[in-house]
């Protein structure tokens, strides 16, 4: 195990990171950038260590992936094993029990006691898309509805799925069509305020669906029920009951993609249960495997069923490596109870924004749960012009420290937090003085 302790060797990134991120520049395609250029060598608990012997702390989880943290013992163990065994069969061509084992994870863990059937492939773009196959082919229906800021993924279905244009779309249509895009109950910037939100924003969105799109031609309605990329949007409370619900009255499949909010990250196995919603399909990815590319599509059995013999699947969907590694996640989470770490989590960061909030103007918002929680930046007290720069600032100085953190939002002016549920409390503690330094430094 990595001690769990902050060093700064060098400045960040180091002279080694320098020269790799120089080799970067000249093999990597310039369209894949990287937010800070340390290069890794190892990490565990909270930590990261880079080539140059420094060690970051980890308030990013590679995005919401080492839930279990980097390298957890029983997602070793069990990969190990696997790799040894066979790596590689193509469960299509012929299978093998631990993809068996993975879905009945997911049907077990995923909210809803119905019969449950889930599907396996490689990454949460790739779950999307599927779940909008399975929809349309059960539905007999093509039109799919997404939400402001919402963010699905970066291939042609997906990026139609995607509200922001820079930098996922950008230059990269014509895009899929019967595509429809509805206001997101989002609180803090609803016109009329955060009371009437809920109740506003569900009755545009029946006006909307029912005026421009029709419920009979609806396949699917898709929503994360806390939204990643588009700024940790949390919908008002009732919102999401309320689309669901009234997805169920007119025969629309109700998809929550729970790819960043799944999987013990918001302080309940998914964020949905919060809501007490049952999505009728459920995506899954990034948690999911401690780190390995493996995604899912779970949900009622009649649904999943539908889709002809042979519809679904793909080369590595399910890989052997992979659902051992989701084997090994899974029993961590049980394991260590991390849906209870993360509310832990919670308690330790919310505090600390609180104080910081008090002290800066600047900070509009402080929102989300468990250890998915985020400060909306915005120009002052009486102004909420969004604040990207001072993100940015803030972010710099962050990482400059040996902070790990990432922004988001579709303004980009939220700042996040992600940390694997396996970092302690010190270094939690540790981190957000040096996020308090970093604002000193950034205001
Ligand atoms: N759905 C809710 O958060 C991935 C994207 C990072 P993939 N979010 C991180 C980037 O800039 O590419 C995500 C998500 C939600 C779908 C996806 C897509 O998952 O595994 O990246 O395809």
């Amino acid at each position: 195990m990595i001690e769990q302790k902050r060093v700064l060797r060098t400045e960040i990134p180091g002279p080694r990171s320098g020269e790799l991120h120089q080799r970067k520049l000249g093999a990597v395609s310039a369209g894949v950038s990287t937010g800070l250029p340390i290069y890794v060598e190892r990490a565990g608990g909270g930590i990261l260590v880079d080539a140059d012997g420094n060690q970051l702390i980890d308030f990013g989880s590679g995005i919401a992936v080492t839930t279990v943290g980097n390298a957890a013992p029983r997602v070793v163990e069990r990969v190990r094993a696997q790799v040894a065994d066979f790596t590689h069969t193509c469960f299509m061509v012929t299978p093998y029990e631990e993809y068996l084992q993975v879905c009945e994870a997911l049907n077990e863990l995923t909210p809803g006691q119905q019969e449950k059937r889930s599907a396996l492939f490689n990454s949460g773009a790739e779950a999307v898309e599927n779940a909008v196959k399975i929809a349309r082919s059960a539905t007999g229906r093509q039109a799919v509805v997404a939400f402001d800021h919402a963010y699905h993924g970066r291939t042609n279905l997906t990026m139609a799925l995607t509200a922001k244009n820079m930098p996922y779309k950008h230059r990269f249509g014509p895009f899929a069509n019967e595509i429809y895009r509805v206001p997101m109950a989002y609180p803090f910037r609803w016109p009329t305020g955060p009371e009437r939100c809920a109740e506003e924003a569900f009755a545009e969105f029946v006006n909307l669906v029912h005026a421009q799109v029709g419920e009979s031609n609806t396949a699917a309605v898709l929503l994360e029920p806390i939204q990643g990329e588009g700024g940790f949007i949390v919908p008002a409370p009732g919102f999401v009951k309320l689309v669901a619900d009234w997805c169920a009255e007119h025969g629309i499949v109700f998809i929550a993609d729970e790819i960043q909010s799944g999987f013990c990250r918001t302080g309940d196995w998914f964020a949905s249960e919060f809501e007490d919603v049952v999505p009728d399909l459920i995506t899954t990815a990034k948690g999911i495997a401690g780190g390995l590319p493996l995604a899912g599509v779970t949900g009622r059995a009649e649904l999943m069923d539908a889709v002809h013999a042979g519809g679904l699947g793909g080369t590595y969907g399910g890989n052997p490596v992979a659902c051992a590694a989701a084997l090994g996640a899974i029993e961590t989470m049980r394991a260590e109870n991390l849906p209870a770490r993360a509310k832990q989590i919670e308690a330790l960061f919310l505090p600390r924004l609180r104080r910081l909030a008090e002290q800066y103007p600047q900070i509009g918002e402080i929102r989300g749960r468990g250890a998915m929680l985020a400060i909306e930046l915005v120009a002052g007290e009486q102004d909420k012009t969004p604040n990207a720069a001072l993100a940015a600032k803030v972010n710099a100085a962050c990482h400059q420290r040996g902070l790990v953190t990432l922004t988001a939002g579709t303004f980009g002016n939220v700042f996040r937090f992600l940390p694997p549920l396996s970092i302690g409390d010190e270094l939690v503690a540790e981190g957000l003085d040096v996020l308090e330094e970093a604002f000193a430094a950034a205001v």
